[in-house]
């Protein structure tokens, strides 16, 4: 919990501790923001990007200390990856992450047991919970992220495997729908999770329809996490990297609407004045979780760092963190 002494600090003097506490702690602290987080994190961030991508860049590093401003399962990566040898810490200890949430590994295991396995290889989205990730490693089965879910699934199919894909349903049939399977294949390959991310569900086929209408030139751009319906009426889908590297790569006066998280598209909106830029939804989609981290609460764990206090530290347990592992070596080799 953020004690109240920091509450009653502004965003302002929130920044200001932030700024002084590291110039004071130098290399041994790392700043890491992932692309949903508040433009105030994202200002005072050492690096920002994707899950993965702040988990090998946290690898890479001298630093000792990492915070990531994130959710909880990021921050559990980066732990993993790290193999306990940084301090991992999440400022705000409540960031955490609904689809995670929504694949317990009781729950996971008990289906996997359900279902005939034998054929069946456990591919799990980085968006899930360190033991879930370590079951994979258990059963020969890989992590997959937005952006190489279809390079493994591909190379699982061309295998003739099975695959139980968790948790996020909407990424497995969008990704099977990218390489072209039929909704029979789709049936016999996939068993699928009924997990979901609750601000890319709010993403509706109306919204598509209603911008094109207005305007057909606007390109449609989503994130794989978006519902089916969704995904088949856009004109480009992919990860949070693929989103912002489209963007910025298009032509000038070119226009686009974006299913994402609603940080990332205003950001790319200020960073791209030559291209016309709105996000599909008009009720804002905003991750609250995601929104958890404040200055106040990056302050506060970086105060303590200054005060030798360790607060929030994300720590996987060995074994698990040894399997969960190797199913990122295996998506590492893949992809
Ligand atoms: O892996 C990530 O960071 C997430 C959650 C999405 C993405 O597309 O980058």
């Amino acid at each position: 919990m953020l004690p109240n002494k920091y509450k009653a600090v502004t965003h302002e003097a929130s920044i200001n501790k932030i700024l002084d506490a590291k110039k004071k702690l130098g290399k041994k602290v790392f700043i890491l923001a992932h692309h949903y987080q508040r433009d105030e994190i994202v200002e005072i961030a050492d690096a920002v990007g994707d899950s993965l991508k702040l988990s090998k860049i946290a690898a890479a590093t001298k630093s000792k200390y990492i915070i990531f401003c994130g959710v909880h399962f990021m921050a559990e990566t980066a732990d993993i990856i790290n193999k306990g040898k940084k301090v991992v810490i999440l400022p705000d200890i409540n960031a955490g992450c609904p689809m995670a949430d929504m694949a317990e590994i009781e729950q996971v295991e008990k289906t996997w047991m359900q279902i005939d396995n034998k054929d069946f290889i456990p591919v799990t989205y980085i968006n899930s919970k360190a033991q879930v990730k370590a079951f994979c490693g258990k059963n020969n089965g890989y992590i997959c992220t937005s952006s190489n879910a279809d390079k493994i699934l591909h190379h699982l199919f061309k295998n003739n495997k099975k695959v139980f894909f968790l948790p996020d349903k909407n990424l497995g049939i969008n990704t099977a729908n990218k390489l072209g399977l039929s909704k029979s294949e789709i049936k016999k390959k996939l068993f699928l999770w009924d997990g979901y991310c609750p601000v890319h569900m709010l993403f509706k086929t109306e919204q598509v329809e209603k911008i094109k209408q207005a305007d057909p030139e606007v390109n449609i751009l989503v994130h794989p996490e978006v519902p089916p319906q969704v995904a088949a009426k856009a004109d480009f889908m992919g990860s949070t990297e693929y989103i912002i590297d489209t963007v910025q790569k298009a032509k000038k006066g070119t226009k686009w609407a974006i299913a994402t998280e609603v940080h990332l598209v205003a950001r790319i909106a200020r960073k791209n004045p030559d291209k016309h830029i709105q996000l599909l939804s008009s009720p804002v989609c905003m991750c609250s979780m995601m929104d958890r981290t404040s200055p106040q609460h990056v302050a506060y764990v970086m105060e303590s760092l200054l005060q030798n206090k360790i607060i929030n530290r994300i720590k996987v347990e060995k074994n698990t963190a040894r399997l969960a592992n190797l199913a990122i070596k295996r998506m590492l080799q893949i992809s």
